[in-house]
């Protein structure tokens, strides 16, 4: 057997099975990238036929990918690795990162396949028969109105569903797509052996074994109690029966959950002793790839959509917004998360408004314009919204007296989006208890310092700006690292201390007490107007 490779020398991968990749990122042990890589599905395994690694279904609600492509990805994945030259030999552990939500479905006789792979084979050849379902639900499925319905009633309403398991009952939320596969194809649930999610199935190929659901990503079914980390009975029973057996065993995110299969070791050259930690979900391995370490810790993500998760210790679960789920870096605590659909588009729209239509002139608008924009506030809807759910496009503009207002000048209009953006999300993040002491602003806007200035005071608390690419595979890198290490020293080892080495993201500004306490002021009335919006 090899020698252990010395803690200097040890390399951690973290892997990425994402809706339309698989990715992979290699670090050292003093965190650094040493190689990346991916497999597209589309391009790379054109076989399946997928767009965007998914089959969209003619009813326009179901939506699959098959689930033997995300096998066929790791065998394309590995071998390529071995092509390159990656050092497996000194990767100590591997952990791992999935779309949330989707699930896999494995027959009878699927973990004696795991366990039995053979060296001179791939693994899709082998495995290739162990789906009960060979089209799996995935994160983008919308078919589950009935049963999310059927479970607000069975559990006491969404408010009671969302206070035990997190979030009221989502369609894409892997309880409700187990209970329509029930119902609709009961003779798949009897033959399924085990319902994996996509983080935990990767895993058990790795491992060469059933693998558990993390409790971070096991946040996402509605079938779990986020508080005692457990399957919640009433949960699991409005859902099919015999499903806790299906379902397997829970573990805490930072869990070794074992050495590499020997078909790992011996097709790949990993060592034997390399160990697989508890894979999780995208959104969590992407709080831990941005280093939020603290309670507090909050990344605003603005892209298409503005997202904003975060790390928090006293969560209020909310059938109206967002996702409380289990924290993957700290055991005792949580991450929330909330989308709003109308980022980037919503201010492009915004910005062609101004003479010349360019960014300058956007940010010449907010520079030009005061905090709080002279008791204007608007609220600028290009597509339906989600939190708050405002369904009419449109945009709808009051003045400071409260009055309905036809138009702003442009300027207005500029800060006035961005105002409304972020004032929305400090309501609806202290709604469910997200209260931050830091941001971290990622995505296009981050670049522009009128609007990190804009968030800056809104919420009171200084703003780090930074890009990190393909933040949930190196955060499943981390986390491989930071699984390894608590090992290693056979007690928990905090995920700050582990990513201490990491490069710091840039401190963008610092928030101006004046212009803070304008939008202290100004967030009643927002709440107030935003309930006159809503009531159409
Ligand atoms: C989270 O709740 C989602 O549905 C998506 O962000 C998926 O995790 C994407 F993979």
């Amino acid at each position: 057997m090899r020698n252990t490779p010395s803690d200097r020398d040890a390399l951690f991968l973290g892997l990425d099975s994402s809706t339309q990749a698989l990715k992979a990122t290699l670090i050292d042990a003093e965190l650094r990238v040493v190689r990346e890589g991916a497999v597209r599905f589309d391009d790379d395994l054109p076989e399946f036929r997928t767009e965007g690694g998914a089959h969209r279904h003619p009813d326009g609600l179901t939506v699959t990918s098959p689930a033997l492509m995300w096998v066929a990805a790791l065998d394309l994945l590995l071998e390529r690795m071995k092509r390159e030259g990656w050092p497996r030999d000194r990767v100590a552990a591997v952990s791992g990162s999935g779309q949330q939500h989707g699930s896999v479905w494995l027959r009878r006789g699927a973990r004696a396949a795991l366990r039995g792979l053979r060296a001179e084979r791939g693994l899709r050849e082998q495995l290739a028969g162990v789906f009960a379902l060979e089209d799996s639900p995935i994160w983008m499925d919308s078919s589950t109105g009935r049963q999310c319905a059927a479970r607000e009633r069975a559990m006491g309403g969404a408010q009671a569903v969302a206070g035990v398991t997190g979030s009221r009952a989502y369609e894409r939320f892997t309880g409700n797509q187990i209970a329509r596969i029930f119902e609709e194809r009961p003779g798949v649930y009897a033959a399924t052996d085990r319902i994996a999610l996509v983080s935990s199935f990767v895993a058990s190929l790795l491992a060469g074994d059933y693998a558990p659901i993390d409790v971070s990503d096991g946040s996402g079914m509605n079938l779990m109690d986020i508080r005692a980390r457990k399957w919640h009975p009433a949960a699991l029973e409005c859902t099919g029966p015999g499903l806790e057996r299906r379902l397997g065993p829970l573990v805490p995110s930072h869990t070794v959950i074992g050495p590499v299969s020997p078909w790992l070791a011996a097709r790949h050259g990993f060592r034997p002793d390399c160990q697989v930690v508890a894979f999780s979900g995208d959104n969590p391995n992407s709080l831990a790839g941005l280093r939020l370490r603290h309670t507090g810790d909050i990344a605003v993500s603005m892209g298409t959509s503005d997202t904003v998760f975060g790390s928090l210790a006293d969560p209020k679960p909310s059938a109206s917004e967002g996702h409380i789920f289990v924290n993957p870096v700290e055991p005792e605590a949580y991450m929330a998360m909330v989308v709003h659909k109308n980022g980037s588009l919503t201010r492009e729209q915004v910005r062609d408004r101004q003479p010349g239509g360019s960014w300058e002139a956007f940010e010449t608008a907010l520079r030009g314009t005061p905090p709080g924009n002279e008791g204007r506030i608007g609220f600028y809807i290009t597509e339906p919204e989600i939190t708050p759910p405002i369904m009419r496009p449109g945009d709808y503009r009051f003045d400071a007296a409260g009055r309905t207002a036809e138009a702003f000048d442009p300027a207005a209009d500029a800060r006035g989006v961005v105002e409304s953006q972020f004032l929305s999300m400090r309501l609806h993040c202290a709604n469910i208890g997200l209260t931050p002491k830091s941001i971290l602003a990622t995505g296009g806007a981050s670049a522009n310092a009128s609007v990190v200035r804009i968030v800056c005071d809104v919420f009171g608390v200084p703003v780090f700006v930074g890009e990190q690419p393909n933040s949930a595979a190196l955060g499943a890198a981390y986390r491989a690292l930071h699984g390894w290490t608590c090992r290693r020293q056979g007690r928990f080892v905090t995920f700050a201390e582990v990513v201490a080495k990491a490069p710091p993201f840039r401190r963008a500004a610092e928030p101006d007490p004046a212009a803070h306490a304008v939008y202290t002021q100004m967030l009643p009335r927002y709440a107030a107007l935003e309930r006159r919006v809503l009531a159409g």
